[in-house]
């Protein structure tokens, strides 16, 4: 069980030491979809991971479950300057989906059913920093907020974190995904305000 960080549970003020700078607290879950929530049922769900024409992994909803699931305590921004802070989810760590693969690739791009991507380096989702989260709040992930499974790489803006996730795309260069194309930046850091290009 990996516990990134720990919330206090408190209302806080805007000069929260884990607000990055230019966001505002909210204690709500707005939802943010640039299209229609895809509904995809865990018996036809799959997670995929390839690199070019190769697939090299893939797990039925109740292999990927098999994995090893863990706990995380993290906070949450969005670009739109939204911050959450202390939410919780339960996924399977990209560490997990990764350890049998044999790759040099140095980026991802994560697919969703629906057809959203987003580029993300594979550095930033190792070493325990990132998931594919399936529950929130100790309950399944609302189909609004990318259930049966969302990515979780809570350290980057949240546009990184796909919904209805269905597999990563190694790729040995870097490339844009649907926001980056248009105009969000290749990284996403909240602390640097790494937004747009
Ligand atoms: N598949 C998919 N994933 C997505 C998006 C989307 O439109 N489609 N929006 C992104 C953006 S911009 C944000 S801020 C978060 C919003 O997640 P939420 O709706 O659970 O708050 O999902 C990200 N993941
Ligand atoms: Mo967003």
């Amino acid at each position: 069980m990996a516990v990134v960080s720990r919330g206090f549970g408190a209302r806080r003020r805007e000069s929260d030491p884990h607000l990055p700078p230019g966001q505002y607290l909210t204690e709500d879950f707005p939802v943010l979809s640039a299209g229609p929530t895809p509904r995809i049922d865990r018996a036809a769900w799959r997670f995929e991971i390839r690199e070019g024409s190769e697939l090299l992994a893939q797990w039925t909803w109740d292999e990927f479950v098999a994995l090893g699931v863990e706990d995380v305590h993290t906070d949450i921004h969005c670009v739109t300057r939204w911050s959450k802070l202390g939410t919780s989810w339960r996924g399977v760590s990209i560490d997990t989906l990764l350890a049998g693969v044999d790759s040099t690739a140095s980026y991802a791009m994560a697919h969703s059913y629906g057809g959203y991507t987003t580029n993300v380096p594979l550095a930033e989702m190792r070493d325990g920093r990132a998931w594919v989260a399936f529950e929130f709040d100790g309950a399944p992930l609302d189909p609004e907020h990318g259930g049966p499974a969302r990515l979780l790489v809570p350290h980057l803006y949240f546009w990184k974190s796909a919904k209805w996730v269905h597999g990563l795309t190694l790729m040995q260069q870097d490339a844009p995904g649907f926001w980056e194309q248009n105009g969000y930046n290749m990284h996403g850091d909240p602390w640097t305000e790494e937004r747009y290009w």
